[in-house]
């Protein structure tokens, strides 16, 4: 068993009730181990929002990272965007992964400047953008909730300007739907993770994490604004998809 206290173990052991998941220290510390264990595709996915920055970056303008947790697409973005003038808003509302975020990421870069701010993303106002990623956090809104926040990210880019938006999905069919969760738990098994932990986690994203098909992410997008939008990357039933406004 691996031992290292950046090893996930959260839901190792048998536990009399699961509560609810929430972003707290003790995910925080094992956060980069537990997200590429538990998201098929995501360093690739990470690496590629820093080269899709780069074909849709406006000098001068803002970039937002949504729900940033440790500011992977922050610093996938910086990474790929070097020399490009432009003002990082990187965002969560979990002090734990903010606290650790302003370790790792360096606060400007190059006439970079990077801001991380702890708040909930539907109190920050997005303004002058021209990216915006909003990364696996949508789904962690209620869904009464989801419209209002595309809507504000449509109202603060600049025409051109793109969100992209990665989501774990549902599929249409009850049958699709569970091939695909067994194919991710599969993932997740082959990873390390026991089918203690892979219940146990299941349990807690029950009532927080709530996925929705292709077909309303993008029918909600439409119904924001945005111009057009696709579906530019999937592993299983994990999505991205770029809506761009005209
Ligand atoms: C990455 N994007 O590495 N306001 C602000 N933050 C929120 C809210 C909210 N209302 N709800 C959830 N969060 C990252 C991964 S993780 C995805 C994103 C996952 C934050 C929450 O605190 C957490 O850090 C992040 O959204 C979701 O590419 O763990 O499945």
């Amino acid at each position: 068993m691996n031992q290292d206290s950046k090893h996930d173990q959260i839901y190792a052991q048998p536990l009399a009730a699961v509560a609810d998941f929430r972003f707290d220290e003790s995910v925080a510390k094992v956060f980069p181990d537990m997200i590429n264990r538990s998201v098929p595709g995501y360093s690739t996915l990470v690496n590629l929002i820093g080269v899709l920055a780069v074909r849709y970056v406006q000098p001068g303008s803002r970039i937002y990272d949504l729900g940033c947790s440790l500011g992977a697409s922050t610093l996938s973005m910086l990474h790929h965007l070097q020399g490009v003038e432009c003002q990082f808003v990187a965002v969560d509302n979990s002090a734990a992964m903010i606290e650790r975020a302003r370790v790792l990421l360096p606060s400007n870069s190059a006439g970079t400047d990077v801001s991380l701010i702890c708040a909930d993303i539907q109190d920050v106002s997005i303004e002058d953008a021209s990216v915006v990623v909003m990364n696996y956090t949508l789904q962690f809104l209620s869904l009464d909730e989801r419209l209002a926040i595309l809507q504000s990210i449509y109202q603060g880019l600049r025409p051109g300007g793109i969100l992209i938006l990665s989501e774990k999905i549902r599929l249409p069919e009850p049958e699709q739907d569970e091939r695909f969760i067994e194919l991710h738990h599969q993932f997740k098994k082959a990873n390390g993770y026991s089918d203690l932990e892979i219940s146990q986690k299941r349990s807690a994203l029950e009532r927080v994490l709530i996925p929705e098909t292709i077909d309303t992410h993008s029918q909600r997008l439409l119904q924001a604004g945005f111009a057009r939008v696709d579906t530019w990357y999937q592993c299983l039933n994990f999505v991205s998809l770029l809506a761009q406004k005209s």
